[in-house]
């Protein structure tokens, strides 16, 4: 019987994946759509959820254990356990709410912070979710950050 551990070729790697955004940016929606849940037209502000990805990649299968977290701000402490645990970030802001870029800065921030702790360097990746919308915001919008 094959030995399920990281010796074997087929054996689940695993990797933790944290998503951050502003609150109602679609943090839930982006990953309801990759994990294979539906897309919900309402917004049900998530505290924390935990999701569970298997992924082929290069003849072994992966494990994308995704961190769902809240967008509200409050919570400095959860975020910095998650930024630490997680071996990648997914940073989300909404092309409707210039402010929510802005909030994008911040995570930054906090990133490079916990990866100083951890010496570590997290890849960071940054989704413009909404673009539907995008007519919505200011031309500043992009202007600023050119
Ligand atoms: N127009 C539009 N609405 C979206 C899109 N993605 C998510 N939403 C809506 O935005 C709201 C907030 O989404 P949600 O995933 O709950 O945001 P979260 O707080 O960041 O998790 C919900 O009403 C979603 O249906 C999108 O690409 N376009
Ligand atoms: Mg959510």
């Amino acid at each position: 019987m094959p030995k399920h551990n990281e010796e074997n070729a087929t054996y689940l790697q695993k990797f933790t994946v944290a998503v951050f955004g502003d609150s109602g940016v679609g943090k839930t929606s982006v990953i309801s759509r990759l994990v294979g849940t539906a897309f919900n037209v309402e917004h049900l502000p998530t505290v924390e959820d935990f999701h569970v990805k298997h992924l082929a990649y290069k003849n072994k299968t992966c494990e994308l254990q995704i961190i769902d977290t809240s967008g509200t701000y409050e919570f400095p402490a959860m975020r910095r356990v998650d930024m630490e645990k997680a071996d990648s970030v997914v940073l989300v802001y909404s092309m409707d709410r210039p402010e929510s870029f802005t909030k994008i800065e911040r995570y930054m921030d906090e990133i490079h912070e916990a990866n100083n702790a951890a010496q570590s360097d997290k890849p960071v990746v940054v989704i413009s979710n909404k673009s539907d919308l995008s007519h919505l915001s200011q031309p500043q919008f992009v202007d600023q950050r050119a």
